[in-house]
């Protein structure tokens, strides 16, 4: 009998249940993995499920975070309606009133303190056409020269060293699937199998070719374990080994003196300065046996095509411009450039990392890479927007540096859109303080994030399922995101709310968009002829031929899957080397006082400052607190034992994690995610100090000390 219920109840159950299929394509890293949302009704249940979709760049492949990404975008906590600040508490309000309520906060903060008390703040998932549009909204709407965005934190070093050295920055020189034609790989300071980890088979596919790979981090990790050889860096020397590895390229002739003549500008300085430095030396301050750099700089000098990755463990450095520079000065002596695969990869973080920082959103840039300072290039843009040149402004700060100008009282309103600045921000104390302090602050979030709870206004936002536009992978690759769920209750899209304010601010015809599509034919145009040229790409083009590498200057060109095959970037077609001397004055040095390195970064399952992967059961099931990697050794020497609570504390704070014994870090060195915010907020710890030339913070890199705390009721 109930047998035959159940056959029944099956039956019913396939005869109603019903099924909606999503196009989507993950929120998350850089590899930007198509996929599709299933959305299965049964009886009273609704079900869903991510799976994989194959594409070009990720081949059918997602990871953990990109399989339970729905979770979160269907979580009960998104926010609904817009929220104003009454008393301390969040009460409803109707889009109407608050863009009313905005409109009269921002024109009010303009006229007694003047345009640059307005500020924006932007962020790298934002889409390409959201990202243009913020550019645009700062400069004409806002009238402000205040905007920067997380992409400051994230490829700044990457981004002006490829920029000066090679006149470009696309992330990657080549496509995706060159990879595995290269016959040496050198990956410094990144963790792709943890970060971007549907980019592994690229490399496995390398190495079942042959190809030698070596990974320079000063911990063990997922990616350094797939390496033949590993360096085991001490934090913050990347700059100085990337010099002993050309002094070693030429000690052994393995220099590519025809390309260098050829195609590259600074070699002689750059020789000179290399030859007059002691490898023993550098082998003691980088703490790498001698013999095992000397290998690594033979294996890629002999190797007839190699590449060179990056990612944020060399570059969120204070030095960081410079120390890519170096690894960029090996690739040019080596003639790596140019040829099936040989050449550089800055791996992008995030899902629009690249797009992000092409269009406008950067203190100092205009739309297609353009500049704000460069007459001709404000000339052209201002004509597009159908504004006076005269009328933009010219370039702001960088992210960090807007909160010394709220603190110095010059910025007063700040409209934030894609970022949680509190929890992401080095010397976080500090930056909290500068939010808390101004004085009209509107957050544009799915949720309440740390630092939304302190705006006076939150405005929700549509997630990757509803929201549709272009982004821009680590390849450089332009690819069309659907969005085509509904959004949840009254939540908008990004540059719908941009031109919702722009309205009460008398822009309106600025900003009349009906749809998403116009957005990215304005900036077609806007980027014709910059670097970034994304003119031939057309939304039916992305469609037809699943996604368009830049630069694309013309409806009939394919898209430029390799570079500088014949000439660099720069006016005169030639790349640029660099000496790279040590100023290892600004660096923090242990003290008796904080004695052990701290360096920060990232685990598998979690994203950036958590605000969604926390929501997202599967991921939170994974880690639900922050820890402390620490080499059983030094624990030992602290009195501190595994799984336990240590208070880390830095000149700057100190913050409260759990300790997780690893013979795989390095025993002068302890390692902290930073996806956690309030009193496990790393940044608490990280110290202010900029690169001079590109603004990045130091967040590789602070001194701490260690204690254990005794707590028998929380431990
Ligand atoms: N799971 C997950 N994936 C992500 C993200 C995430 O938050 N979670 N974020 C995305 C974003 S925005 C980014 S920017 C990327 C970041 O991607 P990665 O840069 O790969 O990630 P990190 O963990 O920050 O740092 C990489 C490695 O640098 C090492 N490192 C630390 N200090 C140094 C040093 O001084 N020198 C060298 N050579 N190495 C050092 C760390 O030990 C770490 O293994 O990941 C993207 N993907
Ligand atoms: N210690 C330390 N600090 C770091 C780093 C490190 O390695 N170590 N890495 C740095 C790097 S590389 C990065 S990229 C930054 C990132 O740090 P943040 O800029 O703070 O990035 P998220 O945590 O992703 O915050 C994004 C916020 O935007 C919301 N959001 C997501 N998608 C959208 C959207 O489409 N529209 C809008 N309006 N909102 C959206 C999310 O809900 C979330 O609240 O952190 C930096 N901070
Ligand atoms: S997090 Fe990155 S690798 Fe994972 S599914 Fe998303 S885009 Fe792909
Ligand atoms: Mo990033």
């Amino acid at each position: 009998m109930t047998e035959m219920l159940l056959k029944y109840f099956r039956e019913k159950q396939e005869k109603v249940q019903s099924e909606r299929v999503y196009d989507a394509q993950c929120p998350y890293c850089s590899m930007q993995c198509k996929m599709q949302l299933v959305e299965q009704s049964i009886v009273t249940r609704t079900k869903h499920m991510t799976i994989a979709q194959d594409n070009p760049t990720s081949h059918g492949r997602i990871c953990i975070k990109g399989m339970n990404a729905h979770q979160h975008a269907l979580h009960s906590e998104r926010i609904t309606s817009p929220l104003l600040k009454v008393g301390g508490e969040f009460v409803k309000i109707s889009w109407n009133q608050a863009f009313t309520y905005i409109g009269e906060k921002f024109r009010n903060l303009k006229e007694k303190y003047g345009k640059d008390s307005l500020s924006a703040y932007g962020g790298g998932s934002l889409t390409n056409e959201t990202s243009y549009l913020l550019g645009k909204f700062a400069r004409v709407a806002l009238q402000t020269k205040y905007i920067d965005y997380n992409g400051r934190f994230c490829m700044a070093a990457a981004a002006s060293a490829a920029k000066e050295a090679l006149g470009i920055d696309r992330g990657f020189t080549n496509e995706i699937s060159e990879i595995k034609e290269a016959e040496c790989i050198i990956l410094v300071g990144t963790n792709i199998a943890e970060c971007q980890p549907t980019i592994m088979p690229y490399f496995e596919e390398a190495k079942e070719n042959g190809a030698y790979i070596i990974a320079i981090d000063p911990r063990s990790t997922a990616t350094t374990e797939t390496a033949h050889l590993h360096l085991k860096i001490k934090p913050g020397k990347d700059a100085l080994l990337a010099n002993a590895l050309l002094k070693i390229l030429i000690e052994e002739d393995l220099i590519d003196e025809s390309f260098i003549n050829n195609r590259v500008k600074g070699w002689q300085e750059v020789k000179e300065y290399v030859e007059r430095l002691s490898l023993d030396h550098i082998a003691e301050e980088t703490g790498i046996d001698l013999s095992l750099i000397r290998k690594a700089g033979r294996k890629f000098g002999e190797a007839n095509a190699s590449m060179l990755f990056t990612a944020r463990g060399v570059e969120q450095q204070i030095d960081g411009h410079d120390a890519v520079r170096g690894f960029l000065n090996l690739l040019l002596a080596t003639g790596n450039f140019g040829k099936k695969g040989a050449g550089y990869g800055a791996i992008t973080g995030q899902g629009n990392g690249q797009g992000g920082r092409e269009h406008g959103q950067k203190a100092d840039q205009l739309p297609g890479y353009r500049s704000i300072e460069n007459i001709e290039h404000r000339k052209y843009i201002a004509n597009i927007w159908g504004v006076e040149e005269s009328e933009l402004p010219h370039k702001g700060v960088s992210a960090y540096e807007m909160m010394g100008k709220i603190h110095e009282g010059e910025i007063k309103g700040m409209l934030l859109m894609g970022s949680n600045p509190i929890v992401s921000n080095p010397n976080a104390n500090y930056v909290k303080k500068a939010i808390e302090s101004l004085e009209f602050l509107v957050a544009v979030d799915m949720f309440v994030s740390e630092t939304a709870q302190l705006a006076d206004v939150i405005l929700p936002c549509t997630s990757y399922l509803e929201n549709k536009g272009t982004l821009t992978n680590l390849e450089g690759r332009v690819m069309l995101r659907e969005g085509a769920r509904p959004a949840p209750g009254e939540a908008k899209n990004d540059w719908a709310i941009l031109r919702g304010i722009a309205r009460e601010l008398g822009k309106e015809q600025y900003f009349a968009f009906s749809d998403v599509e116009e957005i990215f034919d304005e900036l077609r145009l806007a980027s014709k002829g910059g670097s970034a040229d994304y003119y031939g790409i057309t939304y039916e083009r992305i469609k037809s031929k699943q996604g368009i590498l830049w630069p694309c200057p013309s409806e009939e060109h394919g898209g430029t899957a390799r570079l500088f095959e014949n000439k660099f970037m720069n006016s005169d077609e030639k790349a640029v080397m660099k000496v790279i001397g040590h100023k290892e004055s600004r660096k923090e040095v242990v003290t008796e006082q904080y004695p052990l390195y701290l360096t920060t970064g990232r685990i598998m399952s979690h994203y950036l400052t958590g605000v969604q992967t926390r929501k997202t059961s599967a991921l939170e099931a994974r880690n639900f607190e922050s820890f402390i990697e620490i080499h059983p050794s030094t624990a030992a020497y602290y009195g501190i034992e595994d799984q336990t609570l240590v208070k880390v504390r830095s000149e700057r704070g100190e913050i409260v994690v759990r300790s997780k014994f690893s013979t795989a870090i390095r025993q002068d060195t302890v390692f902290v995610p930073f996806h956690w915010g309030e009193d496990q907020n790393v940044n608490m710890l990280i110290p202010e100090e900029l690169d001079p030339i590109c603004r990045i913070p130091g967040f590789k890199l602070g001194t701490v000390t260690i204690t254990p705390i005794h707590s028998p009721i929380l431990n």
